[in-house]
């Protein structure tokens, strides 16, 4: 049987289910051929000349990594032409990426991440790419790029797509056009994604857990508790023995469980309350709520369901607890009760 490439995949979407756009659809295949361009960057490493920091530093006061800038750089030069977005968002840019006036407008927003879990390049362990795609509101003011930050600041909910590549052993394209989700293989010879898996689900229990343990004294209760109980195992009230793993790259972590189930958290804690949280709504935490919600998992700040949230600037911060369902209620509860 012929391969079901991406294209493919996106057409049966768009034009048997009518589920997305053919703008959508040529968005999204823009995006993952600039995701195919960064796979071939990082997988230079040092014989490319990529490794290494920037020498300079990004909106939230990280350290550059040369291969962050030149990822960013490819999503803007790949998505900036073809006339399907209005304008992009960017981890490394501090205002949104307005479209050239050189080029036609489109009616989408792009959000992304460009090289999440940078700390891991130099260490040759997986890093990821992380996208979200909203519909600009009717009227946006995009006259300049502070004022165009106001049309991206709608909840998850509204999100028309989501996904990420992750570049490990293999380079993967995980994506939801809010239809399931589905994963793509990068095959380097023929130069495209191919669907290797659809309609994937997280179970909804599980016996392994994602958290930065270093942090533990600075946990909120409810945190404190539920870690206790999975690490008392099978004589503690949980009555199961779990496992624990920590990429420190989300996109391998979440990759994890919905491959295999299991909870990922970074909670809020004393050393992050006053930024909001660790990890960004726009472009971390909203996409992949909705990829995990339609895999069949669930997604909260521990308090709220994140896909409800309102943001309220671009770069906002928020916890981040999300993974097989039960699990995730189960921490959830515990903060409200
Ligand atoms: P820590 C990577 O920098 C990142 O944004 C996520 O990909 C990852 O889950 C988290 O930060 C790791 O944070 O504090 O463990 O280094």
């Amino acid at each position: 049987m012929a391969q079901r490439t991406l294209a493919r995949y996106l057409t049966e979407e768009q034009r048997d289910k009518g589920v997305i756009t053919g703008d959508l659809k040529f968005l999204i295949e823009i995006v993952s051929r600039a995701c195919q361009a960064i796979s071939v960057a990082i997988g230079k490493g040092g014989l490319g000349g990529v490794l290494g920091e920037a020498g300079s530093d990004n909106v939230q006061g990280e350290a550059q990594k040369k291969l962050d800038v030149l990822s960013n750089d490819i999503l803007l030069d790949a998505n900036e032409w073809g006339g399907h977005l209005a304008a992009m968002a960017s981890e490394e840019m501090d205002l949104p990426h307005l479209v050239p006036h050189r080029f036609p407008k489109g009616e989408y927003l792009l959000t992304f991440d460009p090289l999440d879990g940078s700390s891991n390049i130099d260490v040759n362990v997986s890093i990821g790419t992380i996208f979200s795609v909203l519909k600009c509101p009717e009227g946006a003011d995009l006259s300049t790029p502070e004022a165009a930050e106001k049309a991206f600041l709608q909840p998850g909910t509204a999100q028309v797509a989501a996904g990420y590549a992750v570049y490990g052993p293999t380079t993967l394209l995980v994506l939801t056009v809010g239809d399931g989700v589905a994963v793509f293989t990068l095959d380097r010879e023929q130069g495209h994604f191919v669907l290797t898996q659809e309609n994937v689900r997280i179970p909804e229990e599980t016996k392994e857990f994602a958290i930065n343990m270093s942090n533990q004294r600075f946990w909120e209760a409810p945190v404190k508790r539920y870690v206790d109980e999975m690490v008392a195992g099978k004589s503690g009230p949980l009555g199961k023995d779990y496992n624990m793993r920590w990429v420190a790259s989300m996109v391998a972590d979440v990759h994890r469980i919905m491959t295999r189930g299991g909870i990922f958290m970074y909670p809020m804690d004393e050393k992050v309350r006053d930024k909001g949280g660790k990890l960004r709504l726009m472009y971390e935490a909203n996409p992949m709520a909705l990829l995990v919600e339609q895999a069949g998992g669930a997604a909260t700040t521990g308090r709220k369901r994140i896909l409800d949230l309102q943001p309220t600037h671009l770069h906002q911060r928020v916890p981040v607890i999300l993974g097989s369902k039960l699990e995730v209620e189960r921490v959830t509860g515990y903060h409200c009760n």
